[in-house]
């Protein structure tokens, strides 16, 4: 274990210091050392110190200071006197005092909380990582459920974190990209504009590619990852399922090149499937069964050697005929063919079949290296993807399918392979904290050690008749929901006989006008509020529709002692250190603003429910004797964090001290990164348990007229299309989709002035991107302002940039931009709002993970 050296605060008499803290310019939180000259922030650095970030600042973090002293934040808490709402009713704001805005907040809140607490709806924004713990204590105290995170998940996350939770115990992966040769991108530009961990992964990145890492990025655009990739495969919007799927019919059908032995041990391919669908079990174990080749029997699987478990072969079990996963999986392939999926993806079929040869020989099917000492299951290559991929109707079965190549070569966990984001941790050295580990449940199926979302991903709960407003405990694969915001909300609401209607939202800092689909539709949601308060920097198209706006301090006033949220979210993958590095105030309290956190405390006390959030924290911190916060003894935010500190890191390392050093650092064991072939759990490559899930949902909805889709529910995965690839209108012809833009953070960074002034230099950032080829065959200039129309009749104008870098029926637009709030004037008007093009109800989502479906034919014709 080492701890870093305490350089950074220093005086030269005036005030003059370095100090050490984290970036929430995005989540990715990299550390940071902001310079401090006479009570200014006058330079923000990477901190070369810690792992997150590993020294590097994106162009976002190195503006920061402009965020930070921007002279249109929020300064005074702002009190509602129109009474109407709506995206252009003036509120007519009225400055009030901190103890009026609070006090109102209060006697509102206790009223809700004692008529049912459920009324109550807390939504954050994804980019600010110290929300987490903050609002989790709180809401968990309050005794609400209905918790959420704007656009995030059904945009980005419901498909990928739950897949890769169930397969990699983990947030999200990434290629391990000290070793890995082989990195196939599908819809993710980790590493190189966007994503987790994103500064530590650029740096990764770029040395991986350097090594020689082929890099191979699918994706309707080489906007980022794409434009540094050994190659582009420009693919249609929503199809990565059938480019995935024929990749795996070649591996296995064609090839023959798959790993046996990790499917054998390491996955349920051996697990015998009935003519339901369902596993053989076993009489008295309930285990699934196997077919023991060496006792040509059918035994428990946990009885058997992994060696002697059959994939292939019918057997028959007590009179009833059965195959292994693998057998089913083999024969479903059959029908992805390249030539079909051609057809559905455009990607020609014979680059289909080189892919899928490079991905299987590069694999290294057998090898293994020593790392450390440790010899280690070797296999270089990756499939990774992100919300390009999964923002989609069939948003499961795309991350099914790009994970499945990683599963057919065994490169999962291993050296080289796609990694989760550190899902195995022994704990912090001397104490033994912080420590978790995946572990099996009864059918040998992994279960996440650590999670952070609503739910773990698996296995998942029974559906039930939904208590809550995002009716998540019914469709039980989803995390976050659309129904808080969705047109059809109350039709759903009352389809499950909801006992209770939301009535007041907390939101903090999220702009979901913005974030979550077209803005009329969002902002209706919001007006059937009877009361809203945001926390916020500026008064953004969301918080115009408050009744209350409290000034947020920014993250360079602010004590957090999980700046890595809960404290591995941003930590590369791979070997090298685990590192805890915490936030503090680089500048003090001005202008009337004051910290959420502390704030939350306040309105808690006036509310009387501080023993509550207090034994709120004690859980969410996992605060343990003598650290444990006592009764109601009023707790200020900075001796909470001192306490979590303390409660993982011992006596002498509590705030103060992490305020000196920064973080906190010790070695990871190859045990950890590489912990698959230690851990005996395995994965579904056979999603057996989906058959019950459908069957508990469409229980509770076909007798209350709503019928889910099985096709969505299917043990093995399968290309479903989006709205968009039916639509067959004349002259819709292109497939808008967006795409993060690397100077932007979603819809909050256009406000910056420096990032602004990129932006507009930056061909791409407020422009639609457009095919030069399609373009001109269709009369449209480059630099043309055009309208955007929707096949369902929404509309948005931007201005179009010509491009070979996008595939023909492609259009790509970056971004959240084109605000329209008084509250930014430096963001208003500029770029195009895509989301304006989407509808939000339940035919827009998976029926199976309600993802969002972000891809929409659209018609594109000159404006004036
Ligand atoms: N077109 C398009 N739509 C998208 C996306 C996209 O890239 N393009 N991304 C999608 C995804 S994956 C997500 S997760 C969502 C994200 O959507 P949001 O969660 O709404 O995130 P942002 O748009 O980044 O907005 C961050 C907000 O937090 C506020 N904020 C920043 N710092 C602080 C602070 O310290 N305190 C307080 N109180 N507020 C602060 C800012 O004012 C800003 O309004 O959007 C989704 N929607
Ligand atoms: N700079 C920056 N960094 C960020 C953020 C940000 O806004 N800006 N937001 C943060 C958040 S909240 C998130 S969720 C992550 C998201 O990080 P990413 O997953 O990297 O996000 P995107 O750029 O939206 O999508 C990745 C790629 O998918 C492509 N794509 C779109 N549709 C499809 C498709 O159907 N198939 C395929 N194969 N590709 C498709 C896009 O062109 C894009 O290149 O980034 C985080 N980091
Ligand atoms: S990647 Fe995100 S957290 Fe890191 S410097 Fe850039 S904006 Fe800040
Ligand atoms: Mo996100």
């Amino acid at each position: 274990m080492q701890t870093t050296n305490a350089v950074f605060p220093f005086s030269t008499g005036a005030d003059d210091a370095w100090v050490p803290s984290a970036c929430a310019l995005c989540y990715a939180s990299c550390s940071i050392r902001a310079h401090r000259v006479n009570g200014a922030v006058v330079k923000i650095e990477g901190n070369p110190d810690s792992v997150v970030g590993k020294g590097r600042l994106c162009g976002k973090g190195v503006t920061g200071i402009m965020t930070h002293y921007d002279p249109n934040r929020l300064t005074k808490p702002l009190r509602r006197t129109n009474p109407k709402k709506g995206i252009n009713e003036d509120p007519g704001w009225k400055e009030v005092s901190w103890d009026e805005a609070l006090d109102e907040l209060a006697s509102v809140l206790k009223r809700v909380r004692k008529e049912d607490p459920r009324k109550l709806v807390v939504q954050r924004t994804t980019t600010v990582t110290a929300s987490g713990m903050p609002f989790r204590a709180f809401s968990a105290a309050f005794g609400t459920p209905n918790v959420s995170a704007s656009g995030g998940g059904i945009h980005c996350g419901n498909g990928a974190h739950l897949i890769s939770g169930t397969m990699h115990a983990s947030w999200s992966a990434v290629p391990d990209f000290a070793y890995c040769n082989y990195a196939m991108y599908f819809g993710a530009s980790k590493g190189h504009a966007a994503g987790h961990a994103s500064g530590s992964n650029m740096g990764l990145a770029a040395d991986a590619r350097a090594r020689g890492m082929k890099m191979v990025v699918v994706d309707p655009m080489a906007n980022f990852a794409g434009a540094k990739a050994t190659e582009w495969v420009p693919i249609r919007v929503g199809t990565d399922a059938a480019l995935a799927l024929a990749m795996a019919h070649v591996m296995v059908r064609e090839l023959g090149i798959y790993d046996v032995a990790y499917l054998q041990a390491k996955t349920n391919g051996a697990y015998l499937i009935g003519p339901d669908q369902r596993y053989v079990r076993d009489t008295e174990s309930n285990q699934p069964l196997v077919w023991d080749k060496a006792a040509q029997a059918a035994r428990p699987f946990s009885a058997v050697v992994a060696a002697d478990m059959a994939l292939g072969g019918e057997f028959s079990v007590r009179g009833v005929k059965c195959e292994p996963g693998f057998a089913k999986l083999k024969a479903h392939l059959a029908k992805f063919t390249p030539e079909w999926a051609e057809g559905v993806c455009t990607v020609p079929a014979r680059d289909i079949r080189r892919l899928a040869a490079e991905f299987a020989a590069e694999a290294c099917i057998g090898s293994t290296i020593v790392i450390d000492g440790v010899t280690l299951p070797y296999r270089p290559v990756a499939a990774i993807a992100f919300r390009g991929n999964q923002g989609h109707l069939n948003s499961n079965y795309n991350f099914i399918a790009v994970d499945l190549l990683n599963q057919l070569v065994g490169a999962a966990d291993v050296v080289g392979s796609c990694l989760g984001f550190n899902p195995a941790c022994k704990g912090f050295p001397e104490n033994g904290r912080l420590r978790y580990v995946p572990k099996p449940d009864a059918d040998g199926l992994m279960v996440a050690g650590m999670w952070l979302g609503f739910h773990y991903p698996y296995p998942p709960t029974d559906p039930r008749l939904p208590q809550n407003l995002g009716l998540q405990d019914l469709f039980v694969m989803g995390l976050n929901s659309i129904f808080l915001n969705s047109t059809d909300q109350e039709e759903f609401w009352q389809k499950f006989e909801l006992p209770y209607r939301p009535e007041v939202l907390i939101n903090f800092g999220a702009n979901l006008v913005m974030a979550i689909g077209n803005g009329e539709v969002v902002a209706k949601s919001l007006e059937r509020y009877k009361f809203m308060v945001s926390f916020d920097l500026f008064l953004t198209e969301t918080s115009q529709f408050a009744d209350l706006v409290l000034p947020d301090a920014s993250y360079l006033q602010m004590t957090d002692s999980r700046a890595n949220f809960p404290f591995m979210f941003s930590l590369p993958a791979g070997m090298g250190e685990w590192c805890w590095p915490i936030r503090q105030p680089v500048l003090p309290l001005d202008g009337g603003q004051r910290r959420f956190t502390d704030v939350l405390l306040d309105v808690a006390d006036r509310m009387g429910m501080r023993a509550d959030i207090n034994a709120a924290y004690n859980a969410a911190m996992n605060l343990q004797h003598p650290y444990r916060l006592e009764g109601d003894r009023p707790y200020s935010y900075e001796e909470i964090c001192d306490a979590d500190l303390k409660n993982n890191f011992g006596a002498e390392r509590g705030l103060d001290w992490f305020k000196e050093h920064g973080l906190i650092k010790w070695k990871k064991q190859p045990q950890e990164v590489y912990w698959r072939p230690f851990v005996d759990v395995r994965v579904p490559i056979y999603w057996e348990f989906l058959g019950s899930v459908w069957e508990g949902i469409n229980a509770i909805c076909e007798p209350r007229g709503l019928h889910i889709p099985k096709e969505y529910y299917e043990p093995l995965p399968n290309f479903l299309p989006c709205h968009s690839h039916q639509c067959k209108k004349e002259g819709f012809d292109f497939y808008a989709f967006y795409y993060r833009d690397v100077l932007h953070t979603n819809s909050f960074t256009m406000e910056n002035p420096w990032l602004d002034e990129a932006a507009q230099l930056d061909p791409f950032s407020y422009t639609i991107a457009i095919n030069a080829d399609s373009a001109l065959a269709r009369g449209l200039r480059d630099g043309q302002n055009v309208w955007v129309d929707s096949d369902s009749g929404r509309r948005v104008k931007g201005r179009l940039r010509f491009t070979q870098a996008v595939h023909p029926e492609g259009l790509g637009i970056a971004a959240c931009a084109g605000h329209w709030s008084e509250g930014m004037p430096i963001a208003k008007g500029k770029g195009v709002f895509f989301n304006e093009l989407l509808e939000v109800d339940f035919d827009h989502v998976s029926p199976i993970n309600l993802s969002l479906d972000l891809c929409v034919k659209v018609r594109v014709t000159p404006a004036a």
